[in-house]
């Protein structure tokens, strides 16, 4: 096992590595940029490096500055997170060039998945369902691009090879409207991803986000951990994740997650993983692959008993994962609501100094949280501060004691949306389960004030 591994990211996923690492008995250092300074993480760590100044571009996404930090400190391995530097092949490639073991798949995997048409190719090689769509990247020639469309059926939607998380694509309703599509499409991509390759799928009008969490090893093991249900969305961003899905029979979970475990044994994936499925009229249709740990990585971790940060290190050391397929079952049921700096229902970011911070407990309550009582919420980064997460038996219990644990959060100094779940834990449709992925931007719209 590794004896020392800097922790390349900041805010809560920081503090959570650092804990992973406190409990394999593993030193971690930790790196900040002028802005985060005064970080929980940073004054509970044994060591720490100033990688530079608050802009990402000049500390976090510092490649040079991040790899020269473990160099000094003699760390074996480097953990990235999520966001940042976690999907960037380069920097996997660099740290590993410099000596040093990458908390997470390959470079080569990073690189396939990052590319949205080598992910989709290798998916379907591999047997994972997939949106009907073009055959790889659409050619230029419009007469194809037409033909393709007609074959498909309207609606279509266009995505860029080099998007992914909701950047970079177009739904296109007529053949007239396609070409134009097709053109201003590429050219964005080419401008915010320097390529303008682009794809073409069928538009699923109502679907729900449901992504299935695997880990794999370095010995071709791998195992799915159930999935999530992140349909509570606002402009690509998560506010409110769950696990199981609510009413997706078990019999579909796992005839997807084999599915996924396969795929994971045949491009010889290692580390956490999560696959992005579309679900709608009870069938699942793969969109991307995640290579990272991901923000609501938590609802899975209590409802199978598994820490999932450890065994990412663990797997990363080259150990082989301590369970099997059979071993891992889905016991409750838990809710993740994300805790932002922002107007409730405004969303307008509201760094600033937090006067009071009290944060939920008791029963079925995890707060993954890195900020405290006077902490200054810097406005260079993510406006997210923290995540409660509650498990109950049952669903109705889980979001029985989210409505607890969020009267009793309080939060001065800063607005933040709380008020925002608050009103969503008491939503007959939220309640009910099953809502799409279109569902809290409607409400948004029909709320009334
Ligand atoms: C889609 C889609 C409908 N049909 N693909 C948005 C983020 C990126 N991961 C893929 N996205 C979508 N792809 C087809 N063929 C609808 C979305 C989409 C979406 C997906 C997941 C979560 C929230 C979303 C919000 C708007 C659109």
């Amino acid at each position: 096992m590794f004896k020392k591994i800097l922790v390349a990211n900041r805010g809560e996923i920081a503090l959570r590595i650092q804990r992973a690492c406190r409990e394999l008995g593993i030193k971690a250092v930790m790196v900040y940029s002028e802005a985060d300074r005064e970080a929980k993480y940073v004054k509970l760590a044994e060591e720490a490096v100033c990688i530079g100044p608050a802009a990402s571009s000049l500390s976090y996404l510092n490649m040079p500055a991040i790899i020269s930090a473990a160099e000094v400190t003699d760390a074996e391995a480097i953990h990235p997170g999520y966001g940042f530097l976690s999907e960037n092949a380069d920097f996997a490639e660099r740290v590993e060039k410099s000596g040093f073991q990458f908390i997470g798949p390959t470079p080569d995997s990073i690189r396939i998945m990052g590319d949205k048409v080598s992910a989709k190719q290798a998916m379907i090689k591999a047997g994972v369902p997939c949106v009907p769509g073009s055959e790889g990247e659409l050619p230029d020639d419009p007469v194809v691009i037409r033909r393709t469309a007609k074959s498909i059926g309207y609606p279509v939607i266009i995505k860029a090879a080099g998007g992914g998380g909701g950047r970079g694509m177009r739904v296109v309703h007529t053949e007239a409207a396609l070409i134009n599509a097709v053109q201003m499409t590429k050219a964005e991509a080419g401008a915010a991803f320097g390529n303008p390759a682009v794809y073409m799928e069928k538009y699923l009008q109502n679907p729900r986000h449901i992504e299935i969490q695997i880990l794999a090893d370095k010995h071709r093991n791998a195992v799915y951990l159930g999935e999530r249900d992140c349909s509570m969305q606002r402009r690509h961003q998560k506010v409110v994740e769950e696990a199981p899905a609510p009413g997706i029979p078990r019999k579909l979970i796992d005839k997807i997650g084999e599915r996924c475990v396969a795929a994971c044994k045949k491009i010889n994936y290692r580390g956490a993983g999560t696959f992005e499925f579309l679900y709608e009229n009870g069938e699942f249709y793969f969109i991307e692959m995640n290579t990272r740990v991901q923000v609501e990585h938590p609802v899975t971790e209590w409802v199978t008993g598994i820490d999932i940060v450890k065994t990412q290190i663990m797997v990363a050391a080259g150990e082989k994962l301590p369970f099997i397929q059979r071993q891992i079952t889905v016991r409750g049921h838990a809710i993740e609501c994300r805790v932002n700096a922002e107007d409730p229902f405004k969303f307008t970011p509201s760094p600033g100094r937090i006067t009071t911070w009290h944060a939920p407990g008791g029963p079925g309550i995890r707060v993954d949280s890195h900020v405290y009582n006077n902490y200054f919420v810097p406005p260079n980064y993510d406006s997210m501060i923290g995540k409660i997460i509650a498990h109950g038996d049952t669903r109705e219990q889980a979001i029985a004691r989210m409505r607890t644990a969020l009267s009793e959060t309080v939060v001065e100094g800063i607005s933040t949306n709380i008020d925002l779940h608050r009103e969503i834990m008491r939503d007959a449709k939220f309640v009910n389960g099953g809502t799409n992925i279109h569902y809290l931007e409607e409400w948004l719209r029909h709320r009334k004030t």
